[in-house]
């Protein structure tokens, strides 16, 4: 008997696995390295040669009768199939037209999108790159749906989004130092178990159990109980949703007059106390910010909210946030009075204590950085400036030259003609799903690169298929992570699927600038080019350096790893003199002079209270939380087995209290409809104490998939909440996405089941 061929080493941003074919099926199989494997893996064996593919070019009929221009047939409309040259003939062509005609600050290059791990075929670096070289650069969009608000308001108070986030406080330090860790937000285990780039050991689990055997109280402060896991035995404090600003303020107020919080350093390390202090004691308001105010506000007992302050004080206490909490209307707000009661407990740099941003909501934190550079395509440069933030997509489409604010500017929109997707899906992460229908239906042309037929696919009007990272090779890497991987190729590509690289390559032979974009490598020479950086890193450090060829031959190369120095906020800690903050003031900022310059009535001078305008009413009684699902990164392979084998009755589930579904006649298991002004989606129902009652979970993910796509409102019958949320940014100050949360109603879904046909092809 043969034995079967040998699996062969691959990456994804939930994990490093060996994959390989046995009898025509995938096998794929965790890295033996990763103490707890991410179960997402199990999406690929279905998801490789699914139905849902994209197999050759296709262009819309639409576009291709009437040529370039608005169309409100945008996803509804029939595809031709094209073959290569003469699509990229065409498109080719539609580039120079719009180029010429009006300059590339006509052309939408943002492409937001996590596309797969590899580093060469990242998709988005592929298209800027591409963009750059051969039209002269694009309108850029800045920031993520990640951390929109978080990037602009940290550096404002704190210190760069990436040494608060990235650089601070590590799960080792957790395990050994922290004596409690109150999570706003949780650190739900779905959620760290991806990183951009890939992730070769999931440490989160045992790194919580360790520490909780040793002493460390975790306390999970969100909606949701299972935000944090079984193993950190924590306490589960349940505000209503939005509201934990008031209760950090209520936390600060019991701190200030009980004499517990830590005036030397305030005194030394931060500015901008007295400012803080009259809004929190109520001198410059009249409203005093204790617990008991803050209680009716979150729905908590008051004991609740100022037991946990004293509880915090005097002890290795850390205040972590996960990326959600700013994902919200005035989003800037949690994220600033977080770090003002970290600074009033006094732990900021300290090991295992303060304030680190969004441990626990992404594998890339909380662990040492590598030694050595690795993998990063060059993007080239971009010839044009203007840009927007990066959930402004919508407004910029609908409203060109319109003005709006953004940290301080009074900003334009571009007038865009011509917009270019690869590797992102605006159907899966943008808001007001109806509302982005009409923005896309306003540009001249729609260009998307896919591996499958998402609604962003849909809505385009070229569509060129691009293989999946199974089926090409590539360097798997991620800054945090120290295992690089040699990405083999596991599978031939799907149809005519080819490469992005491929594509641009060829889109750039037609526009003249091939050699600019390729510097005269195929995709080999990029990974042999790209690994030389590492290997010269290694070199220096007088390190062994394989050379490509061996390190393609093992399939992994272990990187050196830095010391765990807690980064600038230790040293700021030991030394606020010598090594200040790069705020304003150098110091904690409390309160910004800068910030309260702007004027902006949603982001004043501190971190305020500021009432949500999308809290639930009378006809959206329930607070809608739409967070990240368990069974897949966002949107991708939502068509492969694991996402779709969690479904309940081919939806996505959402689960409510008892309370809530008992008056409107819900069950377990029952069909749902989600409803609020701007649009209503189907669910299965999951009845779960596990939920604060008043408030709703429906994750993002599940594919749009309307019932009629003739309809402006049309009802989703998969599940996918963002035809709900409001396309609103968080401030004038970031202009985040405001995807978290949002009010709905839910009702019983008594009509006819419509079937689901998301993953059906157009045709
Ligand atoms: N309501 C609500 N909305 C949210 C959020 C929320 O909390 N609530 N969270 C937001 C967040 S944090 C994020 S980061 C965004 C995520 O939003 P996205 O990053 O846009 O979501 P993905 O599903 O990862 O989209 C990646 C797409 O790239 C495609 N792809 C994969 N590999 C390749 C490739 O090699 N080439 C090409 N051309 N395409 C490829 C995949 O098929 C997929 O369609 O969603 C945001 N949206
Ligand atoms: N499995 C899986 N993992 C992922 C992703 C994925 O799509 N799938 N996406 C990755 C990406 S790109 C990112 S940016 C991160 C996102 O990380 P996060 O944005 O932190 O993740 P979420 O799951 O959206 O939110 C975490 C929890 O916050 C809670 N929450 C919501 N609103 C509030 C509130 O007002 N107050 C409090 N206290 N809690 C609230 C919710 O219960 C939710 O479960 O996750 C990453 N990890
Ligand atoms: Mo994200």
């Amino acid at each position: 008997m043969n034995a079967p061929p040998r699996l062969k080493p691959h990456s994804s941003h939930w994990g490093v696995f060996s994959a390989g074919l046995r009898d025509g099926r995938l096998v794929v199989e965790p890295h033996p390295g990763d103490p707890d494997p991410n179960p997402l893996l199990q999406n690929f064996p279905d998801a490789l040669r699914h139905r849902a593919r994209v197999a050759e070019p296709m262009v819309r009929r639409g576009w291709l009768e009437r040529g370039p221009g608005k169309d409100d047939r945008r996803g509804r409309d029939e595809f031709i199939p094209m073959a290569w040259d003469k699509v990229l003939d065409l498109l080719a062509g539609e580039l120079a037209r719009v180029r010429d005609a009006h300059g590339p600050g006509a052309i939408f290059g943002g492409s937001y999108g996590w596309s797969s791990a590899g580093r060469f075929h990242h998709a988005q670096s592929q298209v800027h790159r591409f963009l750059n070289t051969a039209v002269g650069g694009y309108v850029k969009s800045v920031n993520s749906y990640s951390a929109g608000a978080s990037a602009v308001i940290l550096p404002h108070f704190l210190g760069p989004f990436e040494a608060v986030s990235r650089r601070n406080v590590t799960w080792e330090q957790v395990v050994a130092h922290s004596e409690i860790v109150v999570a706003f937000g949780g650190m739900a285990l779905k959620n760290s178990m991806v990183a951009s780039g890939g992730v070769s050991q999931h440490v989160e689990r045992r790194s919580m159990l360790a520490a909780a055997a040793r002493g460390c109280a975790f306390v999970n402060v969100s909606p949701l109980r299972d935000d944090l896991p079984v193993e950190a035995k924590a306490e589960w404090i349940a505000p209503v949703p939005g509201t934990d600003t008031a209760m950090m303020l209520g936390m600060a107020h019991t701190l200030l007059s009980e004499g517990l919080h830590d005036d030397a350093f305030i005194a030394r390390h931060c500015s901008g106390w007295d400012e803080f202090e009259a809004y929190l004691t109520g001198r410059a308001d009249g409203v005093a910010k204790t617990a008991a105010w803050a209680a009716s506000i979150c729905g908590l007992p008051a004991e609740t909210i100022a037991g946990l302050a004293r509880r915090m004080a005097g002890k290795r206490s850390l205040i972590v946030l996960a990326h959600s909490l700013q994902r919200a209307e005035h989003g800037e707000q949690p994220i600033w009075m977080a770090g003002v009661l970290a600074a009033m407990l006094g732990q900021i740099g300290l090991p295992g204590g303060g304030y680190n941003y969004a441990l626990g909501s992404i594998a890339h934190y909380g662990k040492r950085h590598n030694a050595v550079p690795s993998a990063a395509l060059p993007q080239g440069k971009n010839g044009v400036t203007a840009f927007i933030p990066v959930a402004r997509i919508s407004d910029m489409l609908l409203n060109p030259g319109a003005p709006f604010d953004y940290d301080g500017q009074r900003m334009e929109y571009p007038d865009i003609r011509l917009v270019y997707w690869a590797g992102g899906n605006p159907f899966h992460h943008h808001q007001d799903l109806n509302r982005l229908r009409r923005a896309f239906a306003a540009v001249e042309t729609l260009v998307v690169h896919e591996i499958a037929w998402t609604a962003t696919a849909r809505h385009a009007d070229i569509v060129l298929p691009t293989t999946m990272t199974l089926e090409r090779e590539d360097i798997g890497a991620a800054p945090t992570d120290p295992l690089m991987v040699a990405m083999h190729q596991v599978a031939e590509p799907f149809g005519q699927a080819r490469d992005d690289y491929t594509i641009f390559a060829d889109l750039a032979e037609r526009l003249g600038t091939r050699d600019a974009f390729t510097e005269g490598r195929d995709a080999r020479g990029w990974l042999r080019h790209l690994y030389a950086a590492t290997q010269k890193g290694l070199a220096e450090k007088g390190l062994p350096a394989p050379s490509f060829d061996e390190f393609w031959e093992a399939g992994y190369l272990t990187l050196p790893q830095e010391d765990d120095d807690g980064g600038i906020l230790r040293a700021f800690r030991e030394d606020p003199e010598g090594a200040p903050l790069p705020t304003r003031t150098g110091k904690v900022q409390l309160s910004s002079p800068t910030i309260a310059g702007f004027g902006y009535a949603d982001c004043p001078g501190h971190p305020a209270w500021l009432v949500p305008s999308d809290a639930p009413a009378a006809e959206r009684p329930l607070w809608l939380v739409a967070n990240q699902p368990a069974t897949r990164l966002h949107s991708q392979f939502d068509f492969g087995g694991h996402s779709n084998g969690m479904k309940r009755r081919g939806r996505e589930v959402m689960r409510m209290h008892p309370f809530d579904a008992a008056p409107r006649g819900i069950a377990d298991g029952d069909i749902v409809r989600l409803f609020n002004a701007r649009g209503a989606c189907l669910a299965t129902a999951a009845v779960s104490e596990d939920v604060r009652a008043g408030v709703v979970q429906l994750p993002t993910g599940a594919w749009y998939d309307p019932e009629d796509p003739e309809d402006a409102q049309a009802l989703c019958v998969h599940g996918n909440p963002n035809v709900l949320t409001r396309d609103v940014g968080t401030s004038s100050l970031a202009q985040g996405c405001t995807g978290q949360l949002t009010s709905v109603e839910v009702e019983r879904f008594t009509g006819n089941l419509p079937p689901i046909r998301a993953f059906d092809p157009p045709g």
